[in-house]
């Protein structure tokens, strides 16, 4: 049996209040609303970065400001005092909130934030360097997510296990059979990241995922060449992050038909396997027909590897060609073949097995048509790609999800801006305009009671709404390089502090840091291994009031606080790779600020 965790006393009380709120299941079981709590970034803040912490309850209405202290944990002295600056009321929970802006106080330290009354905040760190541990570990969650490799002691630690889903034998599913591969043929397509708490592999959200780490990358290469995650790669001449796509990029490559260019849509099992070590599953695995969706995220992803190792090819010859000659194939398949979408339901009925893993279906592809041209374009120069993109980049920016592609290909605009000239100049002007009123909307939004980006619509809570959070410090970071204007960079702070504590939960939502964080993730291996800590760095997907999984033990209904930390939760507490890429390039692009000279 799994134990929670290990806490302050104080916390302690209130979480077990928490606990028992958890065995209700009915909506007004809100969190105990008459005991105060501090919620803060559990991780620690950046000295010389923004400093909020929220108080819910602390105050009765009645009181127009709220007196906190900041203590230093040893020498128990009041360092710094002040009142709140504001106090809104949660849309969501009801729940009243007083913000409290420290940011003045810049000593770095382990300090304490009180209420006149004695209660206390868990301890908060300040440092300059706060992320250094958490930086590289939500990178090197993903060695921890891969298939058809061994983890080794020396790099896996307590989280070794043995290798599972050699996929050397993947078979072709009648909705994928071709000519020249029928039905029950077999192909290769060993290596790539389980895409999440299954063990299934899924082309459409491979894409986004990969995207966002070759976005990390190509945003701050100086940054990322010196940053090593001890993996089996480590010290080989390539940087960890491009290590770690390299490991899913060479499945990928394999998830195309080389006689056609077209792309399975996803390597799976028939149905989900049960909670097991990936070396306990033998169930046969399947590509699942071809599908526009996938050919369009991989021409998009493959292209941008073909530009990112390009600057590799001492060490990866052949790598970059190969990558931009699949991205072409792919794109040249996807015009013979435009309106392929996968509906899981239509497939079933026309052939068997039944598929009933994952599906990321998608009718709306024109977000896909206009990301792939966009990355063609910028890696070929040729003019068709260009023409094809502005055609389509009508879209107006949102906030990026694997089914809404469209701002993948603006941030790439974004990067390369500089180097247009002309009509092509005033082109991107105009698309900048729209993305910073989109940033700026997002800073509008009604419901931020925890002055963070995040929450300020009901819709945020969606399932994966951790990513959500990311996404959006995603957005403001890029807003934040576009203007220099700092109140972005602080609004990607408050998403980066969303989710590491300071939310209407109390969780910090990445496994293994943080004063409080999930236990038990809805991902086979963590709840299998028999070892009580999760695998670490992992980001749960976070409060959702739509709980599909109809798991027992929401405290809530309420969007901002509907999340339990249950291995059944899989609509709140699973985690996946497209979650945690945003969060790896949100944690490490604030790092790199912070660690400016
Ligand atoms: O992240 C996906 C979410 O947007 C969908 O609403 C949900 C239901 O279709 O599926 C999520 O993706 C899951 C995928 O289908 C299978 N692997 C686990 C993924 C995360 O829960």
């Amino acid at each position: 049996m799994k134990k929670h965790f290990i806490l302050h006393p104080l916390w302690c009380c209130l979480i077990w209040g928490i606990c028992l709120l958890g065995k209700m299941s009915h909506a007004a079981s809100l969190p105990d609303s008459s005991q105060p709590r501090i919620c803060i970034n559990q991780v620690g803040y950046a000295v010389n970065g923004p400093k909020i912490a929220v108080v819910i309850n602390g105050a009765p209405a009645s009181t127009p400001s709220l007196q906190v202290y900041l203590i230093e944990v040893h020498r128990q002295d009041t360092v710094w005092k002040g009142v709140s600056l504001k106090s809104m009321f949660d849309g969501y929970t009801g729940n009243r909130c007083e913000i409290i802006d420290f940011t003045a106080y810049r000593k770095k330290g382990i300090y304490r934030l009180c209420l006149p009354n004695g209660t206390c905040s868990v301890p908060i760190i300040l440092s300059e360097d706060p992320y250094a541990s958490l930086a590289p570990s939500v990178l090197k969650a993903y060695y921890f997510l891969r298939c058809s490799e061994t983890l080794q002691p020396a790099y896996a630690g307590k989280w070794a296990r043995a290798a599972g889903h050699p996929d050397t034998l993947v078979y072709i599913h009648p909705s994928a059979a071709s000519a020249h591969r029928p039905t029950g043929s077999i192909i290769s397509a060993p290596g790539g990241w389980y895409d999440a708490g299954d063990y299934n592999k899924y082309v459409v959200n491979s894409g986004i995922t990969m995207a966002t780490l070759l976005d990390a990358y190509e945003d701050a290469p100086a940054y990322w060449d010196s940053l090593q995650t001890h993996i089996p790669e480590t010290g080989n001449g390539i940087p960890d992050i491009l290590n770690e796509v390299l490991w899913n990029l060479r499945w990928m490559l394999a998830m195309q038909d080389p006689y056609d260019g077209g792309v399975y849509h996803k390597l799976s099992s028939a149905s989900f396997d049960g909670f097991e070590m990936p070396a306990a599953d033998h169930s046969p695995r399947f590509v699942v027909q071809k599908s526009t969706a996938a050919a369009l995220d991989f021409a998009a992803v493959m292209a941008q590897a073909a530009r990112v190792f390009r600057a590799f090819a001492h060490r990866l010859p052949g790598l970059s060609d190969s990558c931009l000659l699949a991205a072409q194939r792919a794109w040249q398949w996807a015009l013979q073949h435009p309106h392929i979408v996968y509906d899981q339901q239509k497939l079933n009925q026309a052939f068997h097995p039944p598929i009933t893993t994952g599906a990321y279906g998608d009718n709306h592809l024109q977000d896909e048509w206009c990301w792939a041209a966009t990355e063609l374009w910028l890696s070929t120069g040729e003019a068709g790609y260009w023409q094809k993109m502005q055609a389509l980049a009508f879209l107006p920016p949102s906030v990026p999800t694997w089914s809404d592609v469209r701002t993948l290909a603006y941030f790439s605009l974004f990067r390369f801006r500089s180097q247009r000239a002309g009509e092509d100049a005033v082109f991107l002007s105009r698309l900048q305009k729209q993305f910073l009123q989109l940033a700026d909307s997002l800073l509008q939004h009604p419901f931020r009671a925890f002055a963070t980006v995040m929450g300020g619509r009901q819709s945020d809570f969606v399932w994966g709404s951790n990513a959500v959070a990311a996404n959006q410090g995603l957005v403001m970071i890029y807003a934040w390089r576009l203007t220099h204007n700092p109140k972005y960079l602080q609004a990607a702070q408050s998403n980066l502090d969303y989710l590491l504590g300071r939310n209407a939960t109390g969780y910090c939502f990445i496994t293994g840091f943080g004063t409080l964080s999930p236990m038990h993730p809805h991902h086979r291996p963590s709840a299998s291994d028999g070892i009580e800590a999760p695998v670490p760095g992992l980001l749960v997907g976070g409060p959702n009031p739509a709980m599909q999984d109809h798991c027992a033990g929401y405290p809530t209904h309420a969007a901002d606080a509907a999340y339990v930390d249950e291995t059944c939760a899989y609509a709140c507490n699973e985690i996946a790779i497209n979650w945690n890429a945003p969060l790896v390039y949100l944690v490490n692009a604030l790092r790199a600020e912070y660690l400016r000279p």
